[in-house]
């Protein structure tokens, strides 16, 4: 069966299809310019939206991942906002360790939703996963995308951009979202 991946972003696309690559789905990415506008108050709501309005518009299954960083000292934020918080990943780093500066609570989780939804739009399965770690005061490693320079996970002692890949699917928000939707596919 034939599964269109709703995202934009490389590094999402690239974990996903290793999270998917024993499945019997096959996936496709969705056209460029089918862009679904982010309204939803949630990883959740977010990820459910995307999946859907990606699986009507081509009338096939979608899958989507909504996800990003909260900061406790920051309330939560970036959150939902985490792809806006700033022009690049670069931007985005160094915001959120501007807003840290001088904060001695570094606590933050990683949270991944996963929505997948019928050719008709019908949402059928979500999971939810979260990784805690803290914010360190300068990016370290090269691996990863986006936030994984300044994310410092304390069981491995490594951010997730040090991390061999293998390592990160283990251990990442998505790597405990996608455990828990694996064995709900395969009776979709
Ligand atoms: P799509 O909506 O097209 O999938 P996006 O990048 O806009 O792509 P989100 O709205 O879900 O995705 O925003 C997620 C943000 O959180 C984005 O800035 C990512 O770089 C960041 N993020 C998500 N997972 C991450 C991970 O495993 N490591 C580092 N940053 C991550």
């Amino acid at each position: 069966k034939l599964l269109v991946v709703a995202t934009s972003n490389p590094g999402k696309l690239r974990e996903m299809q290793l999270f998917l690559a024993d499945s019997a789905w096959e996936l496709t990415l969705k056209p460029d310019d089918l862009e679904v506008e982010e309204t939803g108050n949630t990883f959740s709501e977010n990820a459910c939206l995307k999946a859907s309005v990606v699986a009507k518009a081509t009338g096939k299954w979608a899958i989507a991942d909504d996800s990003g960083l909260a900061v406790d000292a920051l309330n939560g934020a970036p959150g939902v906002y985490s792809a806006r918080y700033g022009k690049t990943d670069a931007d985005r780093i160094q915001r959120v360790l501007q807003e840290l500066q001088d904060t001695p609570n570094r606590q933050a989780q990683f949270v991944c939703a996963i929505a997948i939804a019928r050719p008709n739009g019908e949402i059928a399965l979500q999971t939810q996963g979260i990784c805690q770690g803290e914010i360190l005061l300068a990016p370290r490693g090269s691996r990863g995308f986006g936030y994984d320079p300044i994310f410092y996970v304390p069981t491995h002692q490594m951010t997730f951009a040090e991390m061999p890949p293998e390592l990160k699917q283990q251990v990442s928000h998505r790597a405990q979202a996608f455990k828990a939707l694996l064995p709900q596919l395969t009776q979709l």
